[in-house]
């Protein structure tokens, strides 16, 4: 399995993602989780993605492209991997092709994982209560979601266009939502 996994801030990636992988045995590749845990710790990395995370905004291409590529040229991603928010944009979209072709490997799947923002809005500000996260405050939210309108959502269309897209539902228990993942991806 290799396969790239879309939805708006607060959909489930990351709660899914994890499940996922452990179901089908692959590795979680989180482009958001490597900046938090190099902000954390304070790297060079961590400085320049900080700025955007924290506003919302998406870290600059080469920045996170060059991040990706070191990651999939790993041991651990030959047999498979789940890419958990990337690629964000389509010129990511374009770039994880070149990477891909490089390694001689194709995607499967594209799975999206569906939600509204009145949901979302209302996991992201408990999220915040529970984790404190910089870029769960209502205002940096609407943000992320207006960068999602603008930037990721033309990827649906974008693997749509070529057979990979499987959709479902996020609203509901996480472990419903699991189950609606694989039987989709399955049925696919
Ligand atoms: P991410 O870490 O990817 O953050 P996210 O899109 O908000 O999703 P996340 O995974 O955290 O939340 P989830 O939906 O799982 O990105 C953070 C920032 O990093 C971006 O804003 C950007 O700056 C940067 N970045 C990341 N990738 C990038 C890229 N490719 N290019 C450029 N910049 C990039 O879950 C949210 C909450 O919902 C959780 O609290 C969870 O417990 C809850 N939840 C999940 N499923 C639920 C369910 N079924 N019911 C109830 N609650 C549920």
């Amino acid at each position: 399995m290799r396969a790239v996994l879309l939805g708006p801030p607060g959909a489930g990636k990351g709660t899914q993602a994890a499940l996922l992988a452990e179901r089908w045995g692959i590795p979680t590749i989180s482009t958001g989780d490597i900046f938090r845990a190099n902000i954390k710790g304070q790297t060079e990395l961590g400085r320049k993605a900080q700025e955007y995370t924290n506003a919302g905004t998406l870290v600059p291409d080469e920045i996170t492209n060059a991040m990706v590529r070191d990651r999939l040229a790993q041991d651990d991603v030959v047999d498979g991997f789940l890419l958990d928010g990337y690629p964000r944009n389509p010129d990511q979209a374009v770039e994880l092709d070149s990477m891909l072709a490089d390694l001689g490997v194709e995607l499967n799947a594209a799975i999206e994982i569906t939600a509204d923002s009145e949901v979302v809005i209302e996991r992201l500000l408990k999220r915040a209560e529970i984790e404190g996260r910089a870029d769960d405050t209502e205002p940096v939210i609407r943000k992320r979601l207006e960068v999602y309108a603008t930037s990721t959502a033309p990827l649906t269309a974008f693997y749509a266009g070529r057979g990979l897209l499987v959709q479902a539902d996020g609203i509901g228990e996480v472990a419903e939502v699991t189950e609606r993942i694989v039987g989709a991806v399955e049925a696919h």
